[in-house]
């Protein structure tokens, strides 16, 4: 119950739009009203299955709880009942090859994902409003047809239509724009997803006053969160976060990096649909 109050006094915040890189090509998957066609290159036979076809796989029932935050940032949970994602792409032959995986709704918007990003162990935290990664458990993507805010299933479960949650990776990780809802088509391809661009710096490294503010750059700036690190470690997604929110909510949250003395910053741009930038590492050093 006090959970549920915290959750709720969040301000909510929603991305305007994620155009999917083919829009329009949503009929010309294969998609209908009432089913989720899997389509693509990356599979040995186009398939479409029902809703109820779906709700009938016995052998791949799932549910769980879902941490996430959106690009405002907010953070919350979600409870959905489905079947495993896997589950349905193995129905469908997946082969070897497939590299990226498109979740389309039926009102367009869709998501990108590098299939490495579907396949790797990803998180429910329990502790992130703590902002604490104690207690993470490992969670699947699934297809749910019931899905409620919270960590119950309750009556305000919504039913029939089918949204796509995964787990995060890191308590920053920005789930929650890619959980699709109204599942209409899954489109596995062959298609290498290449890599996100390094991160840049202005001003560039090198001698700079004491008290410079550093910006770190990027042209994806609203598709990617920029994680960076002082302390000459590798940077990954449990690292500094650069750009909690996205230039159009709260740019405000986007703050300088002050150079007080020597020092190395190294950043990383991470987001869905392609793989992690190479590390970008910048030495500044003051007089
Ligand atoms: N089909 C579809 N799925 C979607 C969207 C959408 O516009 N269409 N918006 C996404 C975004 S940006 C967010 S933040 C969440 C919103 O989830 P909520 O309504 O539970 O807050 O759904 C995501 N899934
Ligand atoms: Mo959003």
């Amino acid at each position: 119950m006090v959970l549920q109050l915290i959750i709720f006094s969040f301000v909510s915040g929603c991305a305007r739009t994620s155009p999917g890189e083919a829009r329009g090509g949503l009929e010309s998957l294969g998609a209908r009203p009432g089913v989720i066609a899997v389509t693509g290159d990356g599979i040995d036979k186009e398939k479409s299955f029902t809703i109820e076809e779906i709700k009938g796989m016995d052998d791949a029932l799932a549910g769980a709880c879902y941490s996430s935050v959106n690009l405002w940032p907010t953070i919350k949970f979600y409870t959905g009942k489905g079947i495993y994602l896997w589950s349905l792409l193995q129905k469908t032959g997946i082969k070897k090859e497939a590299q990226t995986i498109t979740v389309w709704g039926s009102d367009g918007y869709s998501t990108v994902f590098t299939r490495e990003q579907l396949e790797e162990k990803r998180y429910y935290y329990p502790n992130i409003l703590k902002g604490n990664r104690e207690g993470a458990q490992e969670v699947p993507p699934i297809l749910a047809w019931e899905y409620s805010e919270g960590t119950g299933i309750s009556e305000g479960a919504e039913g029939g239509e089918i949204c796509l949650f995964f787990g995060q990776k890191g308590l920053n990780d920005a789930t929650a724009a890619a959980f699709v809802k109204k599942v209409a088509a899954i489109e596995v391809s062959t298609r290498p997803p290449g890599r996100w661009d390094a991160v840049g710096a202005e001003p560039l490294p090198g001698r700079v006053s004491r008290g410079t503010g550093v910006l770190l750059k990027h042209l994806d700036e609203d598709r990617v969160k920029i994680y960076y690190t002082l302390d000459g470690s590798t940077p990954d997604e449990n690292s500094l976060l650069y750009n909690p929110s996205t230039s159009y909510f709260r740019p405000q949250l986007t703050k300088p990096i002050l150079v007080e003395q020597d020092v190395v910053i190294k950043a990383v741009a991470e987001g869905f649909g392609k793989y992690r930038s190479p590390v970008a590492v910048f030495a500044y050093s003051t007089d």
